[in-house]
């Protein structure tokens, strides 16, 4: 029996540490920890309710757009005005929310991913005309490995000719990252943490300069989509198709349902989205969802707070000593169930759903490979599924820009009531995410954020059941235990983000945890 640990596990956004059990090269316990807190919950009692669109984008620089909006949508409800928003007003949000998901999913398979598959020591062979291919030689040259070391060795499968014109890519993508924050800052002003988003709507008006400036922006991203990502993420698949058979997880794939298709709308769950809310498991038989129904254990994280609490009454206590806990995230449960979040989760339930672009693209996807529907639970599956949602959000943006009108309003009068509550429902890049607030005397009593890797990456919760990301991991097979590259490619499928899950240095700076990097 070994254990490894992990940590922090790179190439994510945060601290996450991985600890495992191997008995026979096989997984056979999991254990993951989001290693720092901070406190944004707490920061935001006694203050302005609306200090909370502006405050809640600081726990994240990847996904800011995405608290940005679940708090302006807990903020709509709470102010009572979700049904007066105007249709430039949901337009905006759903473009300046497009062009991040494109930002994240982008940079998430080159950036934090590509290099588990991709072998950048292909390029020091290399002996062509890319600049950037030769900027990379270069700079590998001059034995400037980071950020592609450290990494595990031995299972880099492709073609040295693959592997260059991935890293020519990866180099690439920067630049599509870059065009995705400026089609964003088209509206939001400024990427990230945007500025144009706030209950009653946006601040930004629409123009026929800035929608044409917006169409060439996006179809540049467009284009690098259908282009370069798809084709990338089937040359992946091609070659490491074991892993449509490696990190299943939990089985059940929950979305709360992301971009309002209609104006007037005021039940956070029920609206009209793009992609569909409910939840769903590998029968794809789709079942309702009711957000009254989600807890938040606490067990095993360093809370003394109450466990079993719903969010809209939820308690942030930190007890960093606290016996049996190993983790800052809690475990958030529908019905006590675990759930997986993210763009596997919206496409399976939006495919349940019967959206027929979606199921066009994942039957084509399936087809290409020669692969049927039980690949999708899979590394491989997580990876495909984001590509397509990019693909399927791309392409709709281009419609929605073209239905503003820049003769019409962009916002409806909001103002802060002295009692009321609110919840905010929607999904980042990485999956479901909830705020729910309390008001009191025009000020927030209580803040609640559930965020997408709280639900992947959280600890046991109460009744012992393990996390996504855990499930996923037990199991596994372990080929060679001084190079689990297992670990990091099942880990990183989901995406995981602590930044955003553990929303600590404590004001004095004390130590809590000393870190072994591996
Ligand atoms: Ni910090 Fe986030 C997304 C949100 S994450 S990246 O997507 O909401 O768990
Ligand atoms: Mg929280």
């Amino acid at each position: 029996m070994a254990q490894i640990i992990v940590d922090p596990l790179t190439r994510i956004e945060g601290h996450l540490k991985v600890d495992v059990t191997v008995d026979g090269g096989v997984v056979t316990d999991a254990r993951i920890g989001g290693m720092l807190w901070r406190g944004i919950e707490v920061i935001l009692k006694d203050r302005d309710p609306r200090d909370a669109v502006t405050i809640t984008q600081r726990i994240c620089g990847v996904c800011p757009t995405a608290h940005a909006l679940a708090s302006t949508l807990c903020l709509d409800d709470a102010f009572g005005v979700a049904t007066i928003v105007p249709d430039n007003g949901r337009i905006i949000r759903n473009l300046i929310m497009g062009a991040n998901y494109l930002q994240s999913h982008i940079l998430h398979f080159y950036h934090l991913t590509a290099l588990d598959y991709v072998d950048v020591a292909a390029v020091a062979t290399y002996d062509g005309a890319s600049e950037s291919l030769n900027a990379v030689k270069d700079f590998i040259g001059r034995g400037e490995l980071g950020p592609f070391v450290p990494r595990y060795e031995g299972d880099y499968r492709l073609s040295a000719e693959q592997n260059q014109a991935a890293v020519e890519h990866y180099v690439q993508a920067l630049d599509m990252r870059r065009i995705s924050h400026e089609l964003s800052a088209i509206y939001s002003g400024i990427m990230p943490h945007q500025k144009a988003v706030l209950p009653g709507g946006v601040t930004a008006v629409p123009t026929a300069d800035n929608i044409a400036a917006f169409l060439w922006k996006l179809n540049q991203i467009r284009h690098f989509i259908d282009n370069v990502y798809i084709p990338d993420v089937l040359m992946v698949a091609g070659a490491y198709p074991d892993y449509f058979a490696i990190g299943k997880g939990c089985g059940n794939y929950m979305s709360y349902g992301v971009f309002d298709l209609q104006s007037g709308q005021s039940d956070p769950i029920t609206r009209d989205r793009l992609l569909k809310q409910g939840r769903i498991s590998e029968d794809l038989d789709l079942i309702s969802l009711d957000i009254r129904r989600i807890t938040e254990d606490v067990t095993h994280s360093w809370y003394s707070s109450n466990s079993g609490l719903h969010p809209s009454v939820g308690e942030t206590e930190p007890d960093p000593q606290k016996a049996g806990a190993y983790s800052w995230l809690k475990s958030p449960r529908y019905e006590g169930i675990v759930y997986e979040v993210g763009p596997l989760s919206r496409m399976l339930v939006s495919y349940g759903a019967g959206e027929p672009t979606v199921q066009t693209l994942v039957n084509n996807t399936l087809t290409a490979l020669g692969a049927d529907a039980t690949a999708l639970f899979s590394v491989l599956g997580r990876h495909a599924a984001r590509a397509l949602e990019a693909k399927f959000i791309a392409d709709k943006m281009a419609e929605w820009v073209l239905e503003l009108n820049p003769n019409e309003p962009v916002y409806a009068e909001a103002s802060v009531p002295g009692q009321s509550t609110g919840a905010g429902i929607w999904e980042g890049p990485r999956g479901s995410l909830g705020h729910w607030i309390n008001i009191e005397g025009g000020k927030i009593k209580n803040y609640q954020c559930v965020v997408p890797t709280t639900w992947n990456c959280s600890p046991m919760d109460d009744q012992g059941k393990h996390g996504p990301t855990e499930q996923a991991l037990i199991g596994t097979t372990i080929q060679d235990e001084e190079n689990p590259f297992e670990i990091g490619r099942i880990v990183r499928s989901f995406d995981p983000c602590i930044a955003c899950a553990v929303h600590m240095l404590t004001p004095k700076g004390r130590e809590l945890k000393r870190f072994r990097v591996v």
